[in-house]
């Protein structure tokens, strides 16, 4: 409860920030997208992390309204990188959504004024769902049409860790699929290297990118590459950072 009365302070004295990750493509190893990560620097308490605060956030309801913050920050970021970098910006910003925030009726619409408010194409922003966010709401497919009907792109986030379906990547409205870090820390072990393989295959037959996250070691990226993989995300290629620098290329080639 006391956190979740100061969400409402940290809210109007600015606390939240954004950080931003980088989604390399290999072989090039450039940056093809970053994910946007919030962070609050608490007065007293130094960095909470979102897995604390996000849950309490979506429990009392001000995820909406701290949510709208998010997209606002993380669009205005992403068109002000096309600005000063040009062809060197990231192509997209991928911007985690929660359930309650999907299941607000006018997020669409939202979603909508907030690429007209900051100039931003709606081919630069991706939305990260989660399966169960998709699962658990009645609407939340209604939603995620309105929102691909944009031309915002749709990224199906953790995927792996919920109640996996395959058959909500064939009628899901999905561009993207994240593939947890669960699978890539242990690629040791045949059954995930196993799924790992599958899920890269099942992408690429739906036409579906396929974002390996979590990758911290070449060793790793490696066996990914092999794999089929070409959209990595982890520690290996950098944190999320208030300001990324986006040299190219970020990694070495596999
Ligand atoms: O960045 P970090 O690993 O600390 O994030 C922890 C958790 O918080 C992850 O599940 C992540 O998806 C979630 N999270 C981080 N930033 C955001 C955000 O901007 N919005 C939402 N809804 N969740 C976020
Ligand atoms: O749930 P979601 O995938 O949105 O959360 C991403 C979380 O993973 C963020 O908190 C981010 O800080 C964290 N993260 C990103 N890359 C790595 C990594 O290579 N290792 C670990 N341990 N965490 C990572
Ligand atoms: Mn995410
Ligand atoms: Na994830």
């Amino acid at each position: 409860a006391q956190l979740g009365a100061e969400l409402r302070t940290a809210l109007d004295e600015g606390q939240f920030f954004m950080v931003y990750q980088p989604i390399v493509a290999l072989p090039e190893g450039r940056a093809a997208a970053v994910e946007a990560l919030v962070r609050w620097r608490h007065p007293q308490r130094g960095l909470v992390s979102p897995a604390e605060f996000v849950p309490v956030a979506e429990h009392n309801g001000l995820i909406v309204e701290l949510g709208a913050w998010i997209l606002r920050t993380a669009a205005a970021r992403m068109q002000a990188w096309q600005c000063e970098l040009g062809p060197a910006a990231p192509g997209y910003v991928s911007v985690n959504v929660s359930a309650r925030q999907l299941s607000e009726p006018d997020f669409p619409e939202f979603l909508a004024s907030v690429l007209a408010q900051t100039s931003l194409p709606a081919s630069s922003l991706t939305v990260e769902v989660t399966e169960t966010a998709v699962f658990d709401s009645s609407t939340a497919m209604e939603a995620l049409r309105a929102i691909k009907a944009l031309g915002v792109r749709i990224a199906l986030d953790d995927f792996g860790t919920g109640h996996s379906s395959l058959g909500l990547l064939r009628t899901a409205p999905v561009d993207v699929l994240k593939v947890d870090k669960s699978f890539v820390d242990d690629l040791a072990d045949t059954g995930h290297s196993v799924i790992a393989t599958a899920l890269v295959d099942v992408s690429a037959h739906l036409g579906l990118t396929a974002i390996a996250e979590g990758v911290e070691t070449q060793e790793q990226a490696d066996a990914l590459y092999r794999m089929g993989y070409r959209y990595l995300q982890g520690y290996l290629y950098g944190r999320p950072e208030e300001s990324p620098t986006f040299r190219t290329p970020v990694a070495s080639t596999v």
